[in-house]
């Protein structure tokens, strides 16, 4: 297999890191791509025509994306317990945690993108209302974390893994000021979380 790959993108770590604990990542070679909205990657148009990271190439030579479909793709190579739920409450807990995470770092990079517009054409309306999507995002996580249920350090879940990559990217890149300001359980988790070696051999870096 092969994926698109960044050391900056969220949404590419989250997809390693959940290699890194199935085990699946010795099998998938990393492409190195640089794209951004205004200098869309020639090669990335290829194998996905919205020109995202990341995409994935099967052994049979399918490209795949985006993140959360290739997660679901990969636990069903997963020969140890699944990553993703099969059924029931739980699977949809899992993935209603990814949605919040992913929309998370969606919220935050048209943030970022915003700031990197010539300050002429900077719409700060704009920015404060994807602030405010990431900063409810983050209290909402912080209630999950004080429940408890779905952070269980014992019970490893892709929505876990996405929580963690999406606080990973937002320390990455300080959108929003520090996320563990007020939020102390979601910190306290996001501390123990970050020690496996899945996180400490991913974290984010300007390449
Ligand atoms: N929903 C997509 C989001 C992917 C995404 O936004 N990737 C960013 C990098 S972090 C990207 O490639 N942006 C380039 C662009 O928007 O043109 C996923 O989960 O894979």
């Amino acid at each position: 297999m092969r994926i698109t790959w960044s050391s900056t993108s969220p949404f590419v770590r989250k997809v390693i890191v959940f290699a890194l604990e199935t085990g699946l990542d010795a099998r998938i070679e990393r492409v190195p791509i640089k794209t951004t909205p205004t200098t869309p990657s020639p090669e990335l148009s290829r194998y996905n025509p919205l020109t995202k990271l990341p995409a994935l190439q099967t052994d049979e030579g399918t490209w795949l994306f985006d993140s959360p479909v290739i997660c679901e793709y990969l636990d069903t190579l997963n020969a140890a317990a699944p990553l993703i739920p099969r059924e029931g409450a739980e699977r949809f807990d899992v993935l209603r945690l990814q949605a919040l995470s992913d929309g998370l770092v969606e919220a935050g990079l048209l943030c970022r993108y915003e700031s990197l517009r010539p300050s002429a054409h900077a719409w700060h309306v704009w920015t404060e209302s994807q602030l405010g999507k990431v900063n409810r995002a983050l209290d909402a996580l912080e209630i999950e974390a004080r429940d408890g249920r779905h952070f269980s350090l014992e019970r490893l879940h892709l929505g876990q893994i996405a929580v963690a990559c999406a606080l990973g990217w937002l320390d990455f890149r300080q959108v929003a000021g520090d996320f563990r300001l007020a939020r102390p359980n979601l910190a306290k988790w996001y501390g123990q979380f970050s020690e496996r070696s899945s996180m400490a051999s991913t974290v984010p870096h300007e390449e």
